[in-house]
């Protein structure tokens, strides 16, 4: 009996990414989840600079599975200045990937910032480094660094508390590198702040409600999603990262009550759903393989990852097997959707520590080769045991 397996792919960065095709191939991976980085974000990416990409991947054995990211301009996300032009861009954008045979695009709909950690290089019990949140520095860097007007209004006097006594305890070196943690631009994010230039960008979000920014993000895709029919593209949202509103701004995509609502205005299949367990798995009342059923036939992209949360609302990203998310629970179900809709669903193991000889190497925080590739080790194996138990 054939079963349908996920598609093993790795996430690069392009050219300049430190680890190469070479090193992906070797990995196990037949696809390659990429963008092109240097077309700043609004701008058209056009056929030929795609064709380019794509027979870069194609010459190193592997196929250019999904795009992540096509970024969601800022002033569509606000409705504000040129975003109709943003907007007819997108469009042309989705239209030549589809001309060039890519089927599948990442977007996401967090205002400013796209994922968000405090700490890049939190070394674990095993020695290994690991990406981290942590609520106290992160409260610390709003009411101290950023001095976010009426910040303390949306924390507990606890919380408050924790950070002055984080704050007190950091040196220079230590605060700077917390604000370049949270908004300089972790790879990824194609935007990078000063501290005036992301006040100024904050401003821009006055006004704009939870309420609003949805409507925003259904604006959109009322605009997209018909150009996705017409030429069979695959949208899938990211959800937010961590799945709660932070620094004061908006978010609509943590939850599975947030998902449904946006699958019930606009029930297109195209209307898709990148399920990143890492994301959702930081809220514990994301019931993440029931959210696998759930949007069975909205998930057409996969990440995989784990992490650990304490009851300060930290959290620090874990072994893929280990953390707060049952790995076996949430393959077992993706394994099911995958063989009801006859299809392999792209996967990736998401981030990875940084460890062994990567340790002294300058990597992409969360994308060094080793870690991820010990992830993508253990995600297939647990995979092969699954589908190896359903065959007796
Ligand atoms: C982080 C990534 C995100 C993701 C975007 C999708 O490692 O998962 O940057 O690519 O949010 O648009």
């Amino acid at each position: 009996m054939k079963y349908f397996k996920m598609e093993q792919s790795m996430r690069w960065y392009g050219p300049d990414d430190p680890v190469s095709l070479s090193d992906i191939r070797q990995a196990g991976c037949s696809g390659v989840v990429t963008a092109l980085h240097h077309i700043s974000n609004g701008n058209i990416w056009t056929v030929e600079e795609i064709q380019k990409r794509k027979s870069i991947i194609e010459s190193a054995g592997m196929i250019w599975n999904v795009v992540e990211s096509v970024p969601v301009h800022e002033a569509i996300k606000t409705q504000t200045g040129n975003y109709k032009l943003y907007l007819e861009n997108y469009k042309t954008s989705i239209r030549n990937l589809a001309a060039c045979g890519i089927h599948t695009v990442t977007y996401n709909f967090m205002p400013i910032l796209d994922w968000t950690r405090t700490d890049l290089a939190f070394t674990a019990q095993d020695g290994a480094k690991a990406l981290r949140f942590e609520k106290a520095a992160l409260v610390a860097f709003d009411l101290f660094i950023l001095k976010r007007k009426n910040a303390r209004l949306g924390y507990t006097d606890k919380e408050i508390e924790l950070a002055e006594k984080r704050f007190a305890a950091m040196n220079t070196e230590e605060k700077n590198q917390l604000q370049r943690n949270i908004i300089a631009g972790l790879p990824g994010s194609e935007e990078s702040f000063t501290i005036e230039e992301f006040q100024a960008a904050l401003d821009t979000y006055q006004g704009i409600d939870e309420a609003m920014l949805r409507w925003h993000l259904i604006d959109f895709l009322q605009e997209v999603i018909p150009v996705a029919d017409e030429c069979g593209v695959k949208l899938v949202i990211h959800p937010d990262d961590p799945p709660y509103s932070i620094l004061g701004l908006p978010r609509v995509v943590s939850t599975a009550a947030d998902l449904e609502r946006l699958f019930t205005v606009i029930p297109s299949l195209n209307n898709g759903l990148c399920f990143c367990t890492g994301s959702f798995g930081v809220r514990p009342d994301n019931d993440l393989p029931k959210m696998v059923s759930q949007f069975a036939d909205r998930i057409n992209f996969i990440h995989l990852r784990s992490t650990k949360r304490n009851e300060f609302g930290d959290f620090y990203e874990d072994n893929h097997l280990e953390g707060d998310v049952d790995m076996y629970a949430v393959i077992s179900e993706i394994f099911k959707i995958m063989q009801q809709r006859k299809i392999s669903i792209p996967m990736r193991p998401d981030h990875g520590k940084q460890m062994l000889d990567d340790l002294k190497k300058k990597t992409n925080p969360g994308y060094s080769a080793i870690g991820r590739l010990r992830g993508l080790a253990e995600l297939r194996g647990l995979e092969m045991g699954i589908m190896r138990s359903v065959n007796i």
